[in-house]
């Protein structure tokens, strides 16, 4: 007998951050996500993690009436279903009092494919649980490794201590990462110091950094002094699009042995769009480029390749779904791009998707993005991820996607968004206590005032 798919829960949550310093300002003390939790006429859970803000909630619910009183065989067809539903409010304006925002990086906050994500996420870690293999069995053409490589992703970190805001300080005195995650970093050695720290807990080889916070040139010290420190590493920076062409070329041109790839170093200009400067940007300076900006569907995907535009599409789970960034995975395969992930920060639910994605992503792939370093110790799951030499592991003989769920935690981390009126996400506000009156700016570095 199928079993029937007897509940669906939208849960709001929100975890603790440090204050992240990037573009679009400082992160502030709290991040938000929406868990979904499925649970079938046989009493099996399934989970699913996709972005917060009240917007994808609303989305999320508008769908049970969907998926309630689905046969979780009929999987295809009830995410299909939603789809539909979706696309008509997106339409009508319906399930939403606001329609489609931008987030300040430019890339749309609320996609049907982030709530779609919420409803195939669960149903795929239910179906795998019944069939008694892990979620990326199910993916692509099956699994084809298990240990998943990601890499560290570095942050500026503001002074916490400027603010009165209610910022985690002196939680985890189990190592150096635990302590440095917490504390102002607004130097190449204070970033060079916080990369030994996560290489120490996590065992990563490869470095991300997030960039758009400093003079162009003063970032890319940075980075010179992560190859000075590390040799062997994949490095990488991220401006989000804040540095101009004719910069990032001016930054960049020397930097072949030095920085891998580079991640979003210009946007559109003038009559341009982005994916004509980051081609032009990959030819001037020979260099990899890797982008979630302008490579975040498949129209844009169409004409990146056209352009030639991204080596690395960064396929996020939550903007292409768990099935379609795998199939981003096989594309790059066959067209010889790398494959790589983009992040926010998450929880383990979320982090599990990645890993059985990338589980399941056949070719050569770029180590995966993941904010989870800044919340390690926060795992809604009974049991915390573990990290070895940089990787997270999927056994084969794994089931389902490797988070049972802890309903005490979960609670915890609703009253969490609850209780601090939790919404959606605004860099500005954190970034107005280091200077004030504050605005966001696309095309200069957030501390540039
Ligand atoms: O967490 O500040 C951040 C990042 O800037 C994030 O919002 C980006 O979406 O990590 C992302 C990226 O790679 O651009
Ligand atoms: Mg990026």
């Amino acid at each position: 007998m199928v079993p029937t798919i007897e509940r669906m829960e939208v849960i709001p949550v929100a975890g603790y951050d440090s204050m992240l310093l990037n573009l679009a300002g400082a992160h502030g003390p709290f991040f938000t996500r929406n868990i979904v939790v499925l649970t079938d006429g046989e009493g099996y859970v399934g989970v699913g993690e996709v972005p917060g803000g009240e917007i994808i909630t609303k989305r999320l619910e508008s769908c049970i009436p969907v998926v309630e009183g689905s046969k979780l065989g009929q999987y295809k067809n009830t995410v299909l279903a939603c789809q539909h539903l979706l696309e008509e409010q997106m339409k009508t304006g319906a399930a939403t009092s606001v329609s489609d925002p931008k987030t300040a990086h430019g890339q749309i906050f609320s996609k049907v494919t982030n709530v779609l994500t919420g409803v195939e996420t669960p149903l795929l870690d239910l179906l795998a649980k019944h069939m008694e293999v892990p979620v990326a069995a199910l993916l692509g053409d099956g699994q084809v490794r298990e240990d998943v490589r990601f890499l560290a992703y570095l942050f500026y970190v503001g002074d916490r201590k400027k603010t009165d805001l209610p910022y985690l300080h002196d939680d985890d005195a189990s190592d150096e990462w635990g302590r440095v995650r917490r504390e102002p970093a607004l130097t190449p050695e204070a970033i060079v110091h916080q990369a030994e720290a996560a290489q120490e807990r996590f065992g990563f080889h490869d470095f991300k950094l997030k960039g758009g916070v400093f003079a162009g040139a003063e970032e890319i010290k940075a980075v010179r002094a992560l190859k000075e420190r590390f040799p062997e590493a994949r490095i990488t920076i991220d401006p989000n699009a804040g540095w101009s062409l004719a910069e990032s070329v001016e930054l960049c041109r020397d930097l072949t042995g030095i920085l891998t790839y580079c991640e979003d170093p210009c946007g559109a200009e003038g009559r341009f769009s982005s994916r004509e400067t980051m081609a032009e940007f990959r030819r001037l300076t020979g260099l990899p480029t890797a982008t979630n900006m302008c490579d975040t569907d498949w129209r844009e995907m169409k004409n990146a390749i056209r352009l030639d535009s991204v080596s690395i599409p960064l396929a996020d789970p939550h903007f292409w779904t768990m099935q379609g960034c795998v199939r981003v995975a096989q594309l790059c395969d066959a067209f010889d791009l790398t494959w790589g992930v983009h992040s926010n920060n998450h929880f383990d639910i979320s982090l599990a998707m990645v890993a059985n994605a990338g589980a399941a992503a056949p070719g050569r792939l770029n180590a995966l993005d993941t904010h989870y370093i800044w919340q390690d110790g926060q795992h809604l799951g009974k049991e915390a991820p573990k990290f070895h030499d940089g990787c997270l592991t999927v056994p084969r003989d794994g089931v389902g996607l490797g988070v049972e769920i802890d309903r005490a935690k979960l609670e915890a981390a609703h009253k969490l968004y609850a209780d601090n009126n939790c919404g959606t996400r605004d860099d500005a506000a954190g970034m107005q206590y280091l200077i004030p009156g504050w605005t966001y700016d696309p095309h200069r570095p957030a501390m540039v005032r």
